[in-house]
């Protein structure tokens, strides 16, 4: 029934024009059960695709809850192998960052596992395991994490949108995990792209309304380039963080795997039009990830809104600009990187021995050792607890490698010694072959954190260590 018919004639409804406040999430208290799970990526027509999800659903639930208050999630595994939850971007207490061995022991088939998080920082986060990640990360098993400012800035929907790619065979089966290939390239690039698990993820927006859209990469290797047509988003935060808000214009919003950003788009298009969403980061395959579609409706308010606010900090510490000292960490090695021979327990081994472990990028010289129970090796560096620290990470090899820090996010000073015009404060920077980066941040968090590349095959490969806080 439309009930505009019942309109008096010549009438229209009057459009609305102030932003609603969104009704508020109840905390999240809840289980969540890793477990096998089957998908049918292209339609029941199409072979289905066995995964690995949680709560049988690729992605997981998009988990809500709010500034100020704890996350209790129980992990549940119901599936045949030992897994975790990390919390990707939270600074969590150190017990609940879900690093087997190095933070808890792995969470065994049938067994459970309560994690309880003060949640310090508003923002995109997302969830996933740190066990075998390349493989269970890439099965399925991720989903997104919304912690709402304690007033939430004023939109008329707040939407994730969940970006990830698969490597699918034929017969709708995922392509075997664990080769050599990935890891010494650019990790596990896949050959479908999702939206929030769906090929061909098509929008339905309505004139003149004002969206926050939250892009959460999960993909193993891939990085995203993404264009909205003639949109103009505003970027308002990145990895959770706020940034003074900016159009991106024709600008590449780059998620790099692991990374976030918060979008505020203005749809000031005219009813019916459609805007394709495409990735370009890479220029060899640039494709429409997405449509949006406007409806039909008449526009939801005439005048455009204003610039949207900035969004509250988060308390992160700043650093100390006084502190100068730099601690540089060279990342060495993979095909094409000219590394002949590293350090491996002590022992100097040539590039095709260290391969044979399935090994085969260094860190300043030495393979760091796969982090396996009894088997951590020694922490990158050593810090005290309430310092600034500062760190320059310099890819001395043929690929990008996404660096990830867990427990702290970090200031992005400069690029190749340039300093940024706009700071940002990220978890996850992308650092580009032949490139550094300097980054600062408070070691405010103690514990063993681990640091890793975000291509998962890197990071099973030998690029993943650990920074200690004491
Ligand atoms: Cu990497």
């Amino acid at each position: 029934m439309d009930r505009r018919q019942f309109l008096i004639g010549g009438s229209a409804l009057v459009a609305s024009t102030a932003l609603p406040r969104l009704p508020a999430e109840a905390m999240e208290s809840r289980r969540l059960t890793a477990k096998p799970a089957t998908v049918a990526f292209f339609g029941p027509e199409e072979p289905a695709t066995p995964v690995w999800a949680y709560d049988g659903a690729v992605p997981g639930p998009v988990l809500r809850a709010k500034q100020g208050e704890s996350l209790k999630a129980t992990l549940e595994n119901g599936l045949a192998d030992p897994t975790t939850i990390h919390w990707h971007g939270l600074r969590t207490p150190n017990a609940m960052d879900g690093v087997p061995f190095l933070t808890q022991p792995p969470v065994l088939p049938g067994e459970d596992f309560l994690y309880d998080i003060p949640l310090q920082d508003a923002g995109t986060f997302w969830y996933h395991p740190h066990v075998n990640s390349a493989e269970q990360v890439g099965r399925g098993l991720s989903g997104a994490l919304v912690v709402e400012e304690k007033d939430p800035p004023r939109v008329d929907r707040d939407l994730v949108w969940q970006i990830d790619d698969w490597r699918l065979q034929e017969d709708g089966n995922l392509a075997p995990f664990g080769g050599f290939h990935d890891k010494a390239h650019g990790g596990r690039l896949g050959n479908v792209a999702t939206i929030n698990g769906k090929v061909g993820e098509s929008l339905r927006v309505r004139a003149g309304e004002r969206i926050r859209l939250r892009l959460v990469n999960s993909a193993n290797a891939r990085t995203f380039g993404l264009s909205f047509g003639d949109l103009d988003p505003w970027l308002m935060a990145r990895d959770g963080h706020p940034v003074e808000p900016r159009r991106m214009g024709t600008g590449l919003v780059v998620l790099p795997p692991g990374g976030r950003s918060d979008l505020i788009i203005d749809l000031n298009g005219k009813p019916a039009d459609k805007i394709k969403v495409v990735d370009s980061y890479y220029s060899r395959s640039v494709y429409t990830l997405a449509e949006i579609h406007y409806s039909d409706e008449s526009p939801l308010r005439r005048a455009p809104l204003p610039t949207p606010n900035p969004f509250p900090a988060n308390p992160v510490a700043l650093p100390d600009p006084k502190i100068t000292e730099i601690h540089e960490m060279v990342f060495q090695g993979g095909a094409m990187g000219g590394l002949r021979s590293a350090d491996y327990k002590g022992t100097e081994m040539g590039l095709r021995e260290i391969a044979q472990m399935g090994l085969v990028w260094a860190v300043n010289g030495k393979v760091l050792p796969p982090m396996e129970e009894g088997d951590l090796g020694d922490p990158m560096l050593d810090m005290k607890l309430g310092r600034t620290y500062r760190l320059r990470w310099r890819n001395d090899t043929a690929f990008d490698h996404p660096i990830h820090m867990h427990g702290h996010s970090f200031h992005l000073l400069s690029r190749n010694g340039k300093n940024l015009e706009r700071p940002v404060i990220l978890d996850t920077v992308l650092i580009q072959p032949d490139q550094y980066v300097d980054v600062a941040f408070v070691a405010d968090n103690p514990g063993d954190w681990a640091l890793h590349c975000h291509i998962l095959e890197h990071a099973a490969a030998g690029m993943m260590g650990f920074l200690r806080v004491s």
